[in-house]
């Protein structure tokens, strides 16, 4: 409710106004009419300023405490943003006390930075962004800084601005460690000694992207894979289909492992090669790796069809309310909370790997065994 606070600030400083212009220690008296003219004006202006605040009490007592917060998603291009949109908006709901603003972007940066300069325009309380892509964003969080209104970022990073108060999210890069070493470690167990992968990546320029793009290169480098190809389905299923389907045309019988960096991209390549009659997953010719892990994802890797999937949790929405009570009550928060992640495989012969993570720390993580059970859990 920034309005009714800019409000109460101006009718405070009109009622100092008035007082100052009855006070006895007004300055040295003008011309009877100028000063006449001058008490009128501002009077008018006080009673304005009052009128307003009490207009906007009413509405926000009207409204309980009701905390405004605009919310700028990325988009609807996957079951995982469906289910990040679904868990802020439960989370930052009237039971709440929010009022919530929410603007789905559809993968369109401009359209997100006016969304976010529509919410400070508005004089929300709070703002909310999952960036669709990491740069670009210091000018208008310099604007949203100057007008005193604290920006959440979740999911993926701003990586050209520190001016929020909070991120939520993943590590994207341990994400795509995760997934070259358990390649390495299930090509060792399956005896297969050469590895020529295509990789279908997210939306470019997106931390998702960067990172778990980053994180498979390191492998790829390291055990002297063939990366083959690496093109954009940006994160939806029409895009990964599209992107198998040339992979196909260009590579069909040179490739043995192909890199989906969602799960939506795997349904699309896994249609494709399907088409073209390529066998793919536990049984076949092709090693499917898929991230996101969500429901649908992981009844693939129950059916065999997704060999691994390294999970990206969009479970924002408690966080973010957590932040918001936090602010309101003049409490610190933390400037970075990474999610949780398991990595969910289709066969359990192999039960954990072993890498240096993005921060230089070697690391031992269980892999999950996919059953019903681990399905019917699924976000
Ligand atoms: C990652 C998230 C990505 C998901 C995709 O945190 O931003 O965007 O991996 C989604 O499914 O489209």
């Amino acid at each position: 409710m920034r309005k009714a606070l800019s409000v109460l600030l101006t009718a405070a400083m009109a009622s100092s106004l008035l007082a100052a212009c009855g006070s006895s220690s007004a300055p040295a008296a003008a011309p009877a009419e100028t000063k006449a003219a001058e008490t009128q004006a501002t009077t008018a202006a006080a009673t304005e300023a009052v009128k307003e605040v009490t207009e906007a009490a009413k509405e926000a007592e009207a409204k309980g405490d009701t905390i405004t917060v605009g919310f700028a998603q990325v988009g609807h291009e996957s079951d995982w943003r469906t289910a990040s949109t679904n868990s802020v908006q439960a989370a930052l709901s009237k039971e709440n006390g929010i009022d919530l603003q929410f603007v789905d972007c559809d993968n369109d940066s401009a359209a997100q930075l006016e969304a976010v300069r529509n919410f400070i325009q508005q004089g929300v309380d709070y703002i909310v962004i999952d960036p669709i892509v990491s740069t670009g964003w210091d000018t208008v969080l310099t604007e949203a800084d100057d007008a005193g209104i604290p920006v959440i970022v979740i999911d993926r990073t701003i990586d050209d601005s520190d001016k929020y108060v909070s991120w939520v999210g993943s590590e994207f890069t341990n994400e795509g460690l995760a997934a070259g070493a358990w390649l390495k470690a299930y090509v060792a167990d399956k005896g297969i000694s050469e590895v020529n992968a295509l990789v279908i990546s997210g939306t470019t320029g997106s931390s998702a992207q960067i990172g778990r793009s980053n994180g498979f290169d390191k492998f790829v480098e390291s055990e002297k894979w063939n990366k083959l190809d690496e093109q954009t389905g940006d994160f939806t299923q029409e895009g990964g289909q599209k992107v198998m389907e040339s992979y196909l045309k260009s590579y069909n019988g040179k490739f043995n492992v192909v890199v989906c960096q969602n799960d939506n991209e795997a349904f699309g390549a896994i249609d494709a090669m399907k088409a073209a009659g390529v066998s793919y997953g536990v049984d076949g010719d092709v090693i499917v790796i898929s991230f996101d892990a969500c429901t649908a994802g992981l009844q693939k890797v129950l059916a065999g069809e997704i060999n691994a999937d390294f999970q990206c949790n969009p479970l924002q929405g408690p966080d973010c309310l957590n932040i918001i009570k936090k602010l309101q009550a003049g409490e610190k928060v933390d400037q970075k909370t990474f999610m949780a992640e398991p990595w969910y495989v289709a066969e359990d012969k192999l039960t954990e790997i072993t890498y240096t993570n993005n921060s230089g720390k070697e690391v031992t993580e269980p892999l999950v065994h996919v059953d019903q059970a681990v399905v019917d859990a699924a976000y």
